[in-house]
């Protein structure tokens, strides 16, 4: 694969390698969040939503959702210092819940998405990452037309600690994506305590 930085410290050549998740309920943008900032061809796992799901899946807000992801995307974005994130995006239906734990393995830290006017649907996610320790920063997406609400109103809404960063975003801007993650990183950071040293990169 050829890339546009090939020098040390260049883009193929990170520092350090953390791997992020990128969870919430079904619909609230998880693959779009993981393409719109990667920097390699995101791995997409879509299949066709049908008939079957109807009943089941809520498609209030993303009505024309055709497809949903069934195992998990994959991205990868290189910071200029040397950060490099492997993004893990998970299913978002329940029924694909049961993927979660091999999904989160090795984790540092999880984006939950959180759509504002369905905001229940990411308490799975909270009590997921909450009981295993992972932390996690909340992503509000915000959809077209829906109403703005505060990072305060919403950490409320979800009753999480709040020390839990709340970042308005866009997951289909790349910026605003890397605004989140950048949260996330220095929750991570703090978490972990800063005079742990960081872990040195396998050769590859
Ligand atoms: N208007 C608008 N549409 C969005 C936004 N984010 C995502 N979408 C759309 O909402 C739909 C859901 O996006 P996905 O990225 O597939 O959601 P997901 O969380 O991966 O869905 P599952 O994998 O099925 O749980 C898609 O049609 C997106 O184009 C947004 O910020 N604004
Ligand atoms: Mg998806």
């Amino acid at each position: 694969m050829a890339y546009e930085n090939s020098e040390p410290g260049g883009a193929d050549d990170p520092r350090v390698a953390l791997k992020i998740l990128v969870a919430g309920g079904f619909g609230v943008g998880k693959t779009t969040l993981v393409g719109a900032v990667s920097e390699i061809r995101p791995l997409r796992t879509e299949e066709d939503l049908t008939d079957v799901g109807s009943g089941v899946d809520d498609l209030t807000g993303v009505e024309r959702k055709t497809t949903t992801t069934v195992a998990m995307d994959f991205g990868r974005l290189t910071f200029a210092d040397g950060l490099r994130l492997y993004l893990f995006g998970t299913p978002g239906q329940e029924r694909f819940w049961f993927m979660w734990d091999e999904i989160a393995f090795g984790a540092v830290g999880a984006v939950v998405l959180a759509d504002t006017r369905r905001l229940e649907d990411c308490f799975g996610a909270i009590d997921f990452f909450e009981h295993r320790g992972i932390p996690f920063v909340v992503a509000a997406n915000c959809f077209d037309g829906a109403a703005r609400h505060s990072p305060d109103d919403i950490r409320d809404a979800l009753d999480i600690d709040a020390k839990v960063p709340v970042v308005p975003c866009d997951v289909r801007r790349r910026e605003s994506v890397k605004e989140v993650l950048i949260a996330l990183i220095e929750l991570a950071i703090q978490d972990a305590g800063a005079a742990q040293p960081t872990p040195a990169l396998p050769p590859y």
